[in-house]
């Protein structure tokens, strides 16, 4: 295998060498730790009132006492036939459920991201409670595995006959790909193997099934992710199998004749064919980012890592067109990606409507995985920027304050009554949800904030990356010397960073990411110079020992940002952003009618604060004006110049909306003439 000829930013440091200690982010870990994680165990177990029911668990351990009845019955068991082929199976009679599959088809995803989720937790943070729950859950998950590996409740349930006939729906390669990630996570975690082994014979069966060889199956995965997962199996066993089959999926999608045509006959007829699962075109010759919005964001996260392991140079090439696409085209000026609802997909450039969004959670943690995989291909501070962009606004908007609520869409406008009344809209949803049928994105929130750290830093022999300015005390192994730095950090309310330096004294270069955002930094005190920057990265390079400190400061100065002209949506309006956060209106502090409301956006900003669910948050308080309602109100009347009253506009970070019942939100707001 040719080794990897891309020089980036190293790979993420080990949830082991970094104790997260700042204000925010500690919070959030413990938020998801002590709140988060027990109540999705109970949602997985159907042990929550009024929360849509996950069948998850259920579905293992039936799918359990099926294998255990094959394994008694040998072949005098047979096999049922698959009804459906479509997504969800509903029970007729909540009260009387039978021993059938329920839910999605890919419902034991939810398992293994909360088993991911558990797993970084608990590496921050040993719980053995929590732990023991988990091992608990691993044993009623392997339970339910056949002899030959294969893993998956709805074919074991429904009938194994079927298995792999229907790649592009039904999910079965993203439930491995999900059962892997989770693997992986809880022996890295815990140095348990039992549900890594149960992966990896999975791997191997899949393996035994799919691959270039005469006679084996030519297809590949209808939602990715196992291209993600089975690079980070080869990685923690060294099995060149598992990067050589991620390989060959990645090779096989949108060859012609189109694999899935052969497993049915129906033909796609309308648009270019496949572009919903990305695979009209071979992966190597894509230049738009096209399709559902988390498949994509799967795939070429799935493209980079194989791109960073192989040297593949027209991989990375492609990673960096769709990336282009992605991030200076389609996304939304809060890091969510996929407009339409329609396939929970990507739009045409710019077309990236406020209020019928769909922008949903998973996507942007999608984006998060991807960005973070090109600072491993390449150092270069847009990853950063738009990893960061995305998790403070999108990502933490989907969930609530207080963990208990989610987000699976994230819009840029909400009038409530629209949610309830315009079926266009009934996507949008103007509180979060305790749950959902297809609950894609609170686990995979879990999983992410459960690891940030490894978004934050990342590391080579000498060097350390330094994207996200989260703080806490990390430990850095340098020729088999241990530096220890305390990284104290205002983000994302403040650019304060203090970094010093503990332990031993080593050489050690760091690479400081420059957010773009930030016109004018300092370095202790100094004025930062542009011509110093590489990349986004200001690189700081020394024998550091004990005392020595590095002060930053990156200024957060609110911001008035308009959108390309060629967002026609956002013509004439105004987003507000400060530092990393970006800013909304609620009807809350402005009162109703949002849409009424003009900003002189060249008048000085000032900063307040509001409480929302008991907490203080930085607040930003604009001088504006609200348009005055007529009093003969007619729908419609001869033109005369409207009048205005003064309005002091309150603004509240995006990721805080919905926090305080239902009411109006908006990011985008007109400017004053
Ligand atoms: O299909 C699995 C997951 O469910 C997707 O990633 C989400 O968009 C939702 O459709
Ligand atoms: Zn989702």
């Amino acid at each position: 295998m040719e080794q990897s000829i891309i020089k980036g930013a190293g790979r993420p440091i080990s949830l082991r060498n970094i104790q997260v200690e700042d204000d925010f982010w500690k919070a959030q870990m413990e938020l998801v730790r002590k709140e988060v994680l027990p109540y999705q165990w109970e949602i997985l177990n159907d042990r929550v009132e009024g929360a849509a029911p996950s069948f998850c668990m259920r579905n293992f351990r039936i799918a359990g006492k099926i294998t255990q009845k094959k394994k008694a019955l040998g072949n005098a068991y047979e096999e049922p036939t698959p009804t459906f082929r479509g997504f969800e199976v509903l029970p007729e009679d909540m009260n009387h459920l039978e021993d059938k599959f329920y839910g999605f088809v890919f419902q034991d995803s939810d398992f293994s991201k909360w088993i991911e989720a558990v797993a970084y937790s608990l590496m921050n943070h040993p719980d053995e409670e929590l732990e023991k729950t988990a091992d608990e859950a691993i044993d009623i998950v392997c339970a339910a595995q056949q002899e030959n590996g294969y893993l998956d409740t709805y074919y074991i349930i429904s009938g194994m006959n079927s298995i792999f006939t229907n790649l592009r729906d039904h999910h079965e390669l993203y439930c491995f790909g999900h059962l892997t990630e989770g693997a992986v996570a809880y022996y890295q975690a815990t140095g348990k193997d039992k549900l890594l082994k149960a992966a990896m014979r999975f791997a191997d069966f899949i393996d035994s099934r799919f691959g270039s060889e005469e006679g084996k199956c030519k297809g590949y995965p209808g939602h990715e992710i196992a291209e993600m997962a089975l690079v980070r199996l080869y990685e923690v066993t060294g099995e060149e199998r598992y990067l050589r089959l991620c390989r060959f999926f990645l090779d096989e999608r949108g060859k012609r004749p189109y694999y899935w045509d052969s497993e049915r006959t129906e033909k796609h007829t309308q648009g270019e064919r496949y572009q919903y699962n990305q695979a009209h075109r071979p992966v190597r010759e894509q230049d738009e980012a096209v399709g559902h919005a988390v498949r994509a964001m799967y795939l070429y996260a799935g493209m980079a890592d194989a791109a960073r392991l192989t040297g593949d140079a027209s991989l990375l090439e492609a990673c960096r067109r769709l990336w282009k696409s992605t991030v200076h085209e389609k996304m939304y000026v809060t890091g969510g990606v996929g407009a339409t609802c329609q396939g929970e997909a990507f739009s045409f450039p710019f077309d990236l409507p406020n209020d019928l969004a769909y922008a949903e959670t998973c996507a942007s943690i999608g984006l998060i995985f991807w960005a973070r995989r090109m600072l491993e291909l390449e150092t270069a501070s847009e990853y950063g920027d738009v990893m960061e962009l995305a998790l403070y606004n999108t990502v933490l908007a989907g969930m609530a304050l207080d963990g208990k609520s989610f987000f699976y869409v994230n819009p840029l406008e909400v009038l409530p009554e629209a949610c309830h009344k315009d079926e266009r809209k009934f996507h949008v949803k103007p509180v979060r949800q305790k749950w959902f049928g297809c609950a894609c994105c609170p686990p995979n929130l879990a999983r992410l904030l459960s690891s940030i750290p490894s978004y934050a830093y990342t590391e080579d022999e000498e060097s350390l990356y330094m994207h996200l300015y989260i703080g806490g005390r990390l430990t850095k192994e340098i020729h088999g010397k241990k530096v220890r730095l305390q990284i104290e950090s205002g983000f994302p309310w403040s650019g304060k960073v203090r970094i010093s330096f503990e332990g031993e004294e080593a050489f050690m270069r760091l690479a400081l990411r420059i957010p773009g955002w930030c016109e004018n930094w300092k370095v202790n005190g100094t004025e930062g110079k542009r011509t110093e920057v590489k990349q986004g990265y200001l690189y700081i390079e020394g024998n550091w020992k004990n005392t020595d400190v590095l002060e930053l400061c990156f200024p957060m100065t609110p911001v008035f940002l308009q959108a390309d002209e060629r967002v026609r949506e956002n013509i004439g309006k105004v987003a507000l952003k400060r530092g990393p956060i970006v800013y909304c209106m609620e009807e809350t502090d402005n009162g109703d009618c949002l849409h009424l409301n003009q900003v002189f956006p060249e008048e000085p900003v000032e900063e307040g604060s509001v409480q929302i669910q008991g907490q203080t948050f930085p607040a930003l308080i604009a001088k504006g004006r609200k348009r005055k309602r007529e009093e003969a109100r007619e729908l419609y009347r001869a033109y005369r110049e409207a009048e205005y009253e003064k309005a002091e506009l309150t603004f509240i970070p995006y990721y805080t909306w919905a926090n305080r019942g239902e009411n109006e939100m908006s990011v985008w707001i007109e400017t004053a003439k």
